[in-house]
């Protein structure tokens, strides 16, 4: 009796250890997976608090060739202040060794104004070149400037008003830049004419895309381009582009649908860092509470659009703290401007901060004020904004 209650026992020991090492496993898995999500999930809380100063690192200038690149910006006299802003956040941001060329496309702005706006900013590795809109628009004068604003004419000629200007980086008014410009600017366009970002925001809706007849995989927003001048020069595009819109008088997104239809199979996709928009990442009303981030990660429930989530699964980080760390400009695309001041969105709270450190930083180290602005925004036009006036939305 005894040796076989001895015999019993071990047994009966040994599977209370096996429950016991389960038990204790699962426990620091789980311990080790939820502790791990609200890792990412705080690290994504941070991000949103980024100061837009503490992305300036000049180890990352470290034994990178010396480039210089060209930047183009088109402005009218209400956007004048957020192109300033912008700029200023590239000079910012700029590699010690590289050297900007910025080309600041003006629509009637006087040339006196423009060059004042400017000439604070510029140094011996900084350099500015005003171009007057008469110059541009005299290339080609337009009959048909009553129905497209006149800065979206420009967008069509950047070719054409630069012509020294084999390769340009193309940006709208309403970014910032947060890191050196030379990558992007050397990007292979492996032969194409234009380098561009997906917009994700436009994908989503396919019913506008059938009504213009556009049928790629890809569809791009046109709040940044690298642009092949040369090419577009000798293919005469900046032609195609006004001919394509003379045709269709019904676009919404005028100029950026005429590059898409025009420039088709010619458009490289780009890095979403080139161009980081506040709608891309956010489902619309979805906080981004740790429920829902478990929610997303475990159920697959989407805190982050699934059109992002499709078209640019290969950049998508591990941790979703990462996921602005190498952006290289924010795009406040769409209504929601920083300069319009508070917004509700929690996701794009983040996006204002950091137009707003540079909007401050521009006051105090040029004595540049915000205070110029008052009444951009109220008026649809053009550069900045991502609609053009006086055109209806195509009917359904
Ligand atoms: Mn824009």
């Amino acid at each position: 009796m005894k040796k076989k209650a001895k015999q019993k026992h071990p047994k009966k020991h040994l599977w209370l250890r096996i429950i016991f090492g389960v038990f204790l496993t699962v426990l620091i898995l789980a311990g080790a997976f939820f502790g791990l999500a609200y890792w990412d999930y705080r690290g994504l809380q941070i991000t949103k608090e980024i100061n837009a100063f503490e992305r300036v690192s000049s180890s990352s200038c470290l034994f990178k060739k010396k480039t210089e690149v060209n930047i183009a910006y088109i402005t009218d006299a209400n956007y004048l202040y957020p192109t300033q802003v912008a700029v200023y956040s590239a000079i910012k941001n700029k590699c010690p060794n590289n050297i900007y060329h910025f080309y600041i496309l003006t629509d009637n702005v006087p040339m006196d104004q423009a060059q004042k706006a400017f000439a604070p900013m510029a140094r011996k590795d900084v350099i500015f070149k005003i171009v007057p809109q008469q110059k541009v628009l005299d290339i080609e004068f337009s009959d048909f400037l009553e129905h497209i604003s006149s800065a979206a004419m420009l967008k069509f000629m950047i070719a054409e008003a630069l012509p020294e200007v084999n390769r340009v980086i193309y940006m709208d008014s309403d970014t910032v830049v947060v890191k050196d410009l030379a990558d992007l600017f050397n990007q292979d366009l492996e032969g194409n004419i234009v380098g561009a970002v997906t917009d994700i925001a436009t994908m989503a809706q396919p019913g506008y895309l059938a009504t213009i007849g556009y049928r790629e995989s890809q569809y791009f927003n046109a709040g940044m381009f690298l642009l092949d001048l040369q090419q577009m020069r000798n293919r005469g595009i900046g032609a195609h582009l006004n001919e394509y819109v003379r045709n269709n008088p019904n676009l919404v997104f005028i100029d950026q649908d005429a590059y898409n239809v025009v420039l088709r199979k010619k458009i490289k996709k780009l890095s979403y860092n080139y161009n980081c928009m506040a709608s891309m990442f956010f489902e619309k009303n979805k906080k981004v509470s740790f429920v829902n981030y478990l929610r997303h990660r475990v159920l697959g429930r989407s805190i982050l659009k699934s059109q992002f989530l499709k078209l640019y699964k290969d950049e998508l980080p591990l941790f979703y703290r990462n996921v602005f760390k190498d952006v290289v400009m924010f795009h406040y695309f769409g209504f929601s401007k920083p300069w319009r001041g508070k917004v509700k969105k929690e996701s794009y709270q983040m996006y204002y901060a950091i137009w707003n450190g540079y909007s401050e930083g521009l006051a105090k180290e040029h004595g540049i004020k915000r205070a110029a602005i008052s009444n951009i925004g109220k008026k649809r036009d053009a550069m900045g904004p991502d609609f053009i006036p006086g055109n209806p939305p195509p009917v359904k």
